[in-house]
């Protein structure tokens, strides 16, 4: 998902230590494009929400016309307004008094009730949007670069009927998955998002109510549930096919399987960071062989949570779905690191 702009957080961080020392409230005009947001806001950015996904993935090649084929929806966001991706932390309303349905009409749930003068209207536009694979369980990270604090997060999904790539969200189209309680304020805020029972595309809505003032911030990532990232040139995913139902997907069972010539190989980048931390994701990569579970050793790391992987020190190892790697497939798993991501390094063990 990343693999454009891996350097987009760290500019992120950069703004954020420039101002935090000076206590500023950064500001940033509408009209001024072509910079990276100051750190005024937030925003879901794992899974990433639509336009801070095309601003991590195009941001800093945001006029190459490729994007109309490779990354349609983020092409026709950036041709409406580039500033709902530049200011992809902004995307609130205020004084809302809790009545989300009444402020945010069915149709507009995506650009929160076209708000700020519509800025963030692309983000309705049905199509094929981009999607994270995610596993049933998994975390989900808001990053909030002005700590305003939460009192809730409000996590809903797309219910299966829903089609994301020709309907406008609606609330009747929404299943609410949890209300989280509050949070001091702080950057990260991380959850655990479970949503056993679905499968395949579907868009999870969250809902960031602010703590320091009345200040709702409505939040559409998509999402591919027990599957891989969905670009669009991709085969749409059968949804009865969740992989750990798979009766012939026995490692033990595999002669192709030898453990003695299993190899495999991993990169770590820094995805954000902030203040005394930083999140980060590792690629695993199967050699030339299967594996059918792995381990990588983050050197450098000091690891306070990690989804996709368990972690013991600075080793993660496999979750129970992504360590069956066939020759030459990859995976991915996060983590959230304390102190400095400087000079992170990554070892992979194959079982
Ligand atoms: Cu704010």
């Amino acid at each position: 998902m990343t693999v454009r702009a891996r350097t987009r957080g760290l500019i992120l961080a950069a703004a954020m230590a420039l101002a935090a020392p000076l206590g500023l409230v950064a500001v940033v005009s509408a009209d001024t494009a072509m910079a990276p947001p100051a750190a005024a806001h937030g925003s879901v950015t794992d899974p990433p929400t639509r336009n801070y996904g095309c601003w991590d993935r195009w941001g800093d090649d945001h006029l190459n016309p490729e994007m109309a084929t490779i990354d349609p929806m983020c092409w026709q966001a950036w041709q409406d307004n580039p500033n709902a991706m530049w200011n992809w932390n902004g995307l609130y309303r205020e004084n809302v008094g809790g009545n989300h349905q009444a402020a945010v009409p069915s149709g507009t749930l995506c650009s929160g009730g076209n708000t700020e003068g519509g800025r963030y209207d692309s983000m309705d536009t049905p199509g094929e949007w981009v999607a994270k694979g995610v596993p049933h369980n998994f975390t989900l990270t808001l990053t909030d670069g002005a700590n305003h604090g939460a009192d809730y997060l409000r996590i809903y999904v797309s219910k299966p009927s829903f089609d994301p790539t020709t309907e406008r969200l609606g609330w009747e189209d929404l299943d609410l998955i949890k209300e989280t309680g509050s949070y001091p304020p702080q950057s990260p805020y991380v959850t655990d998002v479970n949503l056993s029972g679905y499968n395949g595309r579907a868009v999870l809505y969250t809902i960031w109510q602010a703590s320091h003032l009345d200040q709702p911030y409505y939040l559409c990532s998509d999402i591919n549930i027990g599957g891989g990232d969905l670009w669009p040139d991709d085969p749409q995913p059968d949804p009865t096919d969740d992989p750990t139902d798979d009766p012939t997907d026995d490692p033990t069972d595999d002669p192709t399987d030898d453990p003695g010539n299993a190899e495999c190989t991993a990169t770590v980048s820094v995805t954000n960071s902030w203040d005394g931390g930083y999140q980060a994701e590792v690629t695993v990569t199967a050699g030339g062989s299967a594996i059918s579970g792995w381990e990588v050793t983050v050197g450098g790391a000091t690891i306070t949570q990690a989804w996709n992987a368990t972690a013991s020190g600075n080793t993660l190892t496999n979750a129970s779905w992504n360590g069956n790697l066939s020759a030459g497939g990859s995976t991915t798993a996060g983590f959230l690191g304390s102190g400095s991501s400087s000079g992170l390094t990554a070892t992979c063990s194959a079982g």
